[in-house]
């Protein structure tokens, strides 16, 4: 955003020209929640040179009277606010105390730990993107990525859990729910006693989310809703569950309808538990629904904006995976310094040696810039801008960074890497699936793609 203002030797224009400067900014200050650089450029110095000032210096001073200046809002400068900060200090502190003496264990094990699950509740992980009416926490998409990260930089199969129930189960009840529906299932979720899961994914419906196969028939006051859906996310765990269907009515298919599914209605079973190469404390499994009665009560929004609902519920969910990228990239490059400090060769730290230096300076450069591109989606979300294009473009760029940084990082860590003995092992495992859960890269770049053409025409 640019604008041009004239500051006048004319002591009234001066005050209002001032005046509007400092609100037009105060206000964008506010708006934004984020503190603005200023850049200023004066007529005289402008494409030789730009100086940064902070909002207070926006009371002119008496030398720049009569000067013409182009004002440079950046849109995003991440300063962090306290609270996120904060936010930022608690889900580090857990991640290290609670998360990082059991990760190993629980991959290995594939246990799920509820024991920390129930901690993770009181605190509020589990109602991050929950209004505060229903016990939410409600935070703002920065905060949200900031803990989703920080837990996965320790353990990312817990950083999973915590994004799927937050950005694709916990945000699209907040969202398109009714009131009734709201107090019903909001409360438990958002306390983490409930643990939400989405069913969009079949055996023939992947990318192509609008073949999926899955039906719900209207009866009386029910709709009969026969699923099998697959690779879902928390669905050893989960208890309430968006599942994905086409509405058929009189025989015909018509659009998408999702429904509020509740484990343990008659004709819902939980099926196989994937043997997944990564994230593997997190129970994937496969959701049968055999002729269940779901209510009519139970249906999200309305029969036929299905669709809809899944594609807003995923660009909102993809941020959360990219922050779960960013924070299993950190997580390598962390362990990796840390490697490369205490490991000999040639005499010397490895660290010490330039080609790891390289590797090291890379790793770190992708890291921020992912970050970077991840907060500039939330703060997008969080100004009710769209999403596909910038929810896409930080998935695709996070979950890249997530699994080129842990390669180098287990390059770096040489044949100790390639071992369960080290985390790397494990960060490069976990990596790999961000790039294809909740869309694949390619489906990412095609959303880009679209936005593109969609921006040009
Ligand atoms: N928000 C709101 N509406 C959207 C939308 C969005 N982000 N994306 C698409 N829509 C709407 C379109 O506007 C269109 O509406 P109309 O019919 O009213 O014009 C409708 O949905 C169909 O959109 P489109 O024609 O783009 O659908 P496609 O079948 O071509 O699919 C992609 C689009 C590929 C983007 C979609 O299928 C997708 O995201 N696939 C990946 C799914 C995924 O992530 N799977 C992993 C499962 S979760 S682990």
């Amino acid at each position: 955003m640019c604008k041009r203002i004239e500051i006048s030797k004319d002591p009234f224009k001066k005050a209002c020209v001032t005046t509007k400067v400092f609100y037009s900014l105060f206000f964008l200050g506010w708006c934004s929640g984020i503190t603005e650089k200023i850049i200023l450029c004066s007529k005289e110095i402008q494409g030789t040179s730009s100086k940064k000032y902070s909002k207070k210096d926006l009371f002119v001073s008496d030398n720049m009277i009569g000067s013409v200046f182009f004002i440079e809002v950046l849109e995003v400068d991440l300063t962090l606010t306290l609270k996120q900060k904060a936010i930022r200090k608690m889900a580090r502190q857990f991640a290290e105390n609670e998360l990082a003496p059991i990760a190993r264990e629980i991959d290995a094990e594939r246990r799920f730990p509820w024991e920390v699950i129930e901690k993770m509740g009181a605190v509020n992980f589990f109602g991050m993107q929950a209004p505060r009416k229903y016990g939410g926490a409600e935070l703002d998409s920065i905060s949200y990525c900031i803990a989703v990260g920080e837990l996965s930089r320790i353990c990312a199969a817990i950083g999973l859990t915590v994004s799927v129930h937050n950005g694709v189960a916990v945000y699209p009840i907040s969202v398109f729910a009714n009131e009734t529906q709201k107090k019903r299932f909001l409360p438990s979720l958002a306390a983490g006693e409930k643990i939400g899961g989405f069913c969009l994914t079949e055996p023939n419906a992947g990318s192509d989310a609008n073949a999926i196969e899955a039906t719900a028939i209207p009866h009386g006051d029910d709709y009969i809703v026969n699923a099998n859906k697959i690779y879902v996310t928390n669905g050893g765990v989960a208890d309430i569950l968006l599942v994905f269907t086409s509405v058929v009515s009189e025989g015909v298919k018509g659009g998408m309808g999702v429904f509020i599914v509740e484990r343990g209605t008659p004709g819902f079973t939980v099926g196989i538990l994937e043997d997944n190469c990564g994230m593997r404390a997190n129970p994937v499994t496969s959701i049968i629904l055999n002729d269940c009665r779901i209510p009519k009560a139970n249906l999200l929004g309305e029969e036929g904006q299905g669709f809809k609902i899944g594609m807003i519920a995923l660009e909102t969910g993809r941020i959360g995976i990219a922050a779960q990228a960013v924070g299993i990239a950190q997580g390598a490059l962390d362990v990796s310094i840390k490697y490369a400090k205490e490991r000999i060769q040639f005499k010397v730290p490895i660290a010490r040696h330039q080609a790891i230096q390289m590797m090291l300076a890379d790793m770190s450069t992708s890291v921020e810039a992912a970050r970077l591109l991840t907060y500039k989606a939330a703060h997008k979300k969080d100004k009710g801008e769209s999403l596909s294009g910038p929810s896409s473009m930080a998935k695709l760029f996070a979950a890249r960074t997530a699994s080129q940084v842990a390669s180098m990082g287990l390059q770096i860590h040489g044949g100790y890497g390639y071992s369960k003995e080290y985390p790397i092992e494990r960060y490069f495992r976990d990596a790999r699936v961000t790039e294809i859960y909740e869309g694949t890269n390619e489906i990412q770049q095609m959303v880009i793609a679209r936005e593109l053409m969609k921006a040009s025409s």
